[in-house]
């Protein structure tokens, strides 16, 4: 198995967080986003979207989405849960973590952290208020659980922890989010957890590189 990866993306870290919880050996092929290599042919050919991550299975198919990788990997273990309601609830959560927390949290991290926007840029206000809200939800749905799904630690959990756990690096107040934040410390206690999100490298600056955000 191999992991098409960015080792400072979010959705990348998804992956590895769960291939190491399940301790499944798997190929890391890098891929440096800003140095073009999601903008050739032969990166298309394994997902037209151009992003990572992008998973290769031993016989030669490709997953792309990183929920549909979390997923496909957890399949049959205690990580995705067999009944059909709590199923339909992690796709819920894969779903609005898409919808809601990366582009409110993540995407506003990436291009403060990279000098694109300024946090006043009527943009970075647009997310902020996404990511406000988004911080919101999960904090309501917190109030009484441990986890959001099934009472236990999920792929849903490490879907969202990805991005919520960096709302600091966006300018986030996670001290107004305390449920938030006992469960991100309830994921870190997680058996096998790991946390090798790396920083953006300079080549990520707004202008510094070739990539489709460029
Ligand atoms: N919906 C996709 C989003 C993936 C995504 O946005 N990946 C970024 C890194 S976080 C990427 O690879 N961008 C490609 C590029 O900039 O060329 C997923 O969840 O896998």
């Amino acid at each position: 198995m191999r992991l098409y990866d960015y080792s400072a993306s979010a959705n990348c870290y998804k992956a590895r967080l769960l291939l190491a919880q399940l301790g499944q050996p798997y190929e890391r092929i890098p891929i440096d986003i800003f140095a073009g290599d999601t903008l050739t042919d032969d990166f298309a050919a394994k997902n037209p979207a151009r992003s990572t991550p992008v998973l290769e299975t031993d016989d030669g198919r490709y997953l792309q989405e990183s929920g549909a990788i979390l997923w496909y990997l957890a399949e049959g273990s205690e990580l995705l849960p067999a009944d059909p309601f709590e199923r339909a609830h992690v796709l819920r959560w894969l779903i609005l973590e898409q919808t809601d927390v990366m582009p409110g949290i993540g995407g506003l991290r990436f291009r403060l952290l990279t000098g694109r926007w300024a946090p006043d840029d009527p943009a970075a206000v647009h997310r902020r208020d996404l990511g406000l809200s988004a911080l919101g939800m999960l904090e309501a749905h917190l109030r009484d659980r441990r986890f959001f799904v099934a009472d236990r630690y999920t792929i849903a959990d490490i879907a969202l922890y990805a991005y919520t756990h960096t709302a600091r690096d966006a300018g986030f107040d996670l001290d107004r989010f305390p449920e938030v934040s006992a469960w991100l410390r309830r994921v870190e206690q997680q058996p096998g957890f790991v946390n090798d999100l790396e920083p953006y490298p300079e080549n990520a600056r707004g202008g510094a590189g070739r990539s489709i955000y460029d």
